[in-house]
């Protein structure tokens, strides 16, 4: 039993002018991979967690041994991160929320774009590398960060959409612009899996 790299779904160049080809194929074959590898590596004599889901590791990442707590927490944080995300810029979704998701935006933040703008400063004020995602916990929505390769479900929330906001993911095309790439970040975001993901949140 070992952690695999997923496929995509979707060719490498699907999400530009937005994300371009070269970004996503470095992202996923090069980045993502070594996650899965070294993921491998320091699992790989503790059959009773390198049979797990990356993502259940995570949700339990205090019962890990205390040894490979670390390498877990980043190289199982980086697959189970990267399999999500790869999953909510996804092409051929809702190009706009749906659904209850919508309706919960609206009423958690005012807003689409008031949600857009809370979550862009999230993602601008992330120091260094890491991610900002959409969350539940206990039915409601809220805007966090985590640093590196850290899980939302390590702190007990569910996740709908998140962004990578480590220079890997934008640094080819934007460079130090960050602030672009979360821009253009909206035009790949497919709603139709966030409000699966939310969905699944409630139940
Ligand atoms: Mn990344």
């Amino acid at each position: 039993m070992s952690f695999k790299l997923p496929d995509l779904g979707y060719a490498y160049d699907a999400l530009e002018p937005h994300i371009d080809a070269l970004t996503m194929e470095t992202h996923h074959s090069k980045h993502h991979q070594a996650y899965v590898n070294n993921a491998n590596t320091a699992l790989e004599n503790y059959p009773d967690w390198n049979n797990k889901t990356p993502c259940e590791i995570l949700s339990n990442l205090n019962g890990v041994p205390e040894e490979i707590r670390t390498p877990a927490r980043n190289n199982v944080g980086g697959v189970c991160n990267h399999n999500f995300f790869w999953k909510v810029i996804a092409p051929g979704g809702n190009n706009k929320p749906i659904g209850e998701l919508k309706t919960a935006i609206d009423k958690t933040f005012g807003s689409l774009d008031s949600f857009k703008a809370e979550f862009k400063k999230a993602a601008l004020g992330q120091f260094g590398s890491g991610w900002a995602w959409l969350v539940v916990k206990d039915g409601a929505l809220s805007i966090i960060t985590t640093l590196n390769q850290d899980s939302p479900l390590t702190l007990g929330y569910k996740r709908v959409l998140t962004i990578d906001v480590w220079e890997h993911a934008y640094y080819l095309n934007y460079q130090n612009r960050r602030t672009d790439y979360i821009d253009a970040f909206w035009n790949v975001v497919n709603w139709s899996q966030a409000e699966d993901n939310y969905l699944k949140s409630l139940g």
